[in-house]
């Protein structure tokens, strides 16, 4: 499944380098594009949506 959510707190390729990270912790295989400008994560995976959505959460970023 294709997930697309919106990180409105995703400033920098850093941050999306630690919600790739947080997504990858419940779903290693996991394809994850983040895109800071657009504040867009597109996630193939799995896993839940929200499942996706809490690691993002518990990573220290909130989802739109
Ligand atoms: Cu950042």
């Amino acid at each position: 499944m294709t997930l697309q959510l919106k990180v409105p707190n995703m400033a920098c390729s850093a941050c999306g380098e630690t919600i790739t990270k947080a997504i990858k912790t419940v779903d290693a295989a996991a394809t994850v594009t983040t895109d800071p400008k657009s504040k867009l994560v597109k996630i193939e995976t799995e896993v839940s949506e929200t499942v996706v959505r809490q690691a993002i959460t518990d990573a220290g970023y909130s989802v739109a």
